[in-house]
């Protein structure tokens, strides 16, 4: 029960006991894009985990007992201390474990990582407006529209760092932080957005290379088809492919 691509708990199962000194617990879902921002720093940065995957269209009632708004991700430590919210989970994991710092030491860049952050955030509910836009059978073209401005900004902030990544030459955190929506432009019917945004396109690529996306990328079908089933309530989109 404790892989990446575990079957997920759900109602009725049995609360897992405490986490094993030297590891760290993932409570997490294959599919979620917030969830697979925590996985990506696990393993960009090593760190020795276990991950527990939840049933969210069928919690458990013990879930609640770790996160109260019932959302993964949640990290619980072997002391039984619980983080939630998927940037504070990466923070915590990149302060508190040495290796490859994924944060800018500099102040300034730091807040402009900060920034970016903010400034994306905006952007995730209109791409998740567009996939039940689609489902609905509406015309999508002016949020299509929206959603390439915005992505004509992030182009504009690579043109301006002149980088290939967001925090220089090689991965820092915020591009871990943006990545899984990336990831599922196919799937969300969204890939022609990038049509005018070739640095973005050279960072999709560059990112695709890293080890650590390349542990949690899911193809394009299989994201499909997960959505189709989350989108009816199933039970087994959770679990979809297992
Ligand atoms: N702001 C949260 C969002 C997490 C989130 O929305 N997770 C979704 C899965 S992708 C979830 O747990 N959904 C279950 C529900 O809505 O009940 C974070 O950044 O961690």
């Amino acid at each position: 029960m404790s892989g990446d691509q575990s079957r997920s708990l759900g109602k009725g199962s049995a609360a897992p006991g405490p986490v094993p000194a030297g590891l760290i617990r993932l409570y997490s879902m294959r599919f979620c894009p917030y969830a697979q921002r925590t996985r990506l720093v696990l393993r960009a940065k090593g760190i020795s985990h276990e991950v527990i995957n939840i049933n969210l269209k069928n919690k458990p009632d013990w879930y609640f007992e770790k996160n109260p708004s019932g959302l993964v991700p949640v990290l619980e430590t072997s002391k039984g201390q619980l983080i939630w919210e998927s940037p504070i989970t990466c923070e915590y994991l990149d302060e508190a474990f040495p290796g490859k710092k994924l944060t800018p030491s500099d102040p300034y860049e730091r807040a402009c990582q900060k920034m970016l952050l903010e400034d994306f955030s905006k952007i995730t509910p209109l791409l998740f407006k567009h996939v039940l836009a689609v489902k609905d059978g509406q015309d999508t073209t002016a949020l299509k529209a929206e959603i390439a401005e915005k992505f004509g900004k992030l182009e504009e902030v690579l043109s301006k760092r002149n980088t290939l990544f967001y925090g220089g030459d090689s991965i820092s955190m915020v591009d871990y932080m943006i990545w899984p929506w990336f990831e599922r432009l196919e799937p969300f019917q969204l890939k022609d957005s990038l049509n005018h945004t070739p640095k973005l396109q050279r960072w999709m690529e560059a990112m695709k290379e890293d080890p650590a996306i390349k542990a949690t990328i899911t193809d394009p079908q299989t994201y499909k088809n997960y959505l189709q089933l989350y989108l009816k309530n199933s039970p087994e989109a959770c679990d979809y492919g297992l």
